[in-house]
């Protein structure tokens, strides 16, 4: 698939912010903050600042939706985990992701993790949650420019004394090379063909 156009269309918080059309694949993604969710939809939009990224985690403190070749949303959502904001803001920014993810619109969710982490409990209980609740998603490992191959391999063992999975199940990322973006832009033509 070949992303021609994209654009911003609003930032939300509430249900009722949303766009009105509920006919659109939303394509949406979660993950820790700093894991990369802004800069993978800048990587597979072929746009540098389209989504806002940061080196300071909790840089995407509402949900914005872009509309993607006519045709679909692309969501990029709030982090979650990042300890060194008050309490009273990590609350609201959580609840803002929880409420969108709950929420009954047609999507699939990406849920990202940093390749060179072991998930985290969060990491664990958002994909508990998104498989009690049979929605639709798939993982995406980031930042793999950041490791060999050998260290990638040593480091997928690590992960899966937390997380079971097989690797053909999931994606490999780099915002830096865009290795791995076709494989999931491929994967979004597919969804969005069925
Ligand atoms: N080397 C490398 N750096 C990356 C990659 N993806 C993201 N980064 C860097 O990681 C930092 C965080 O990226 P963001 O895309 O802002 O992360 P985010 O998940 O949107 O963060 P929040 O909005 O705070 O939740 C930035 O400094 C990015 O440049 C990647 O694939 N490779
Ligand atoms: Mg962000």
């Amino acid at each position: 698939m070949k992303i021609k156009k994209a654009d911003f269309v609003k930032s939300a918080v509430y249900e009722k912010d949303y766009p009105e059309q509920l006919d659109k694949m939303e394509f949406a993604f979660v993950g820790r903050s700093n894991v990369g969710k802004s800069s993978l939809i800048n990587s597979l939009t072929s746009r540098l600042k389209l989504a806002r990224t940061s080196k300071t985690p909790g840089r995407t403190q509402l949900i914005n939706y872009f509309l993607i070749n006519d045709e679909f949303y692309i969501v990029d959502l709030p982090g979650y985990g990042f300890a060194k904001v008050p309490k009273e803001m990590k609350k609201q920014w959580g609840q803002t992701m929880e409420r969108y993810i709950a929420s009954k619109r047609k999507k699939l969710v990406f849920v990202l993790l940093d390749i060179r982490r072991v998930p985290s409990d969060e990491d664990i209980e958002m994909l508990e949650w998104l498989e009690y609740n049979d929605m639709d998603y798939k993982i995406i490992f980031t930042k793999i420019d950041k490791l060999s191959n050998n260290e990638r391999a040593k480091q997928l063992k690590a992960i899966k004394t937390r997380l079971v999975f097989d690797n053909e199940d999931v994606f490999f990322h780099s915002s830096l090379t865009n290795k791995g973006r076709d494989e999931i832009l491929n994967f979004m033509e597919e969804k969005l063909n069925n």
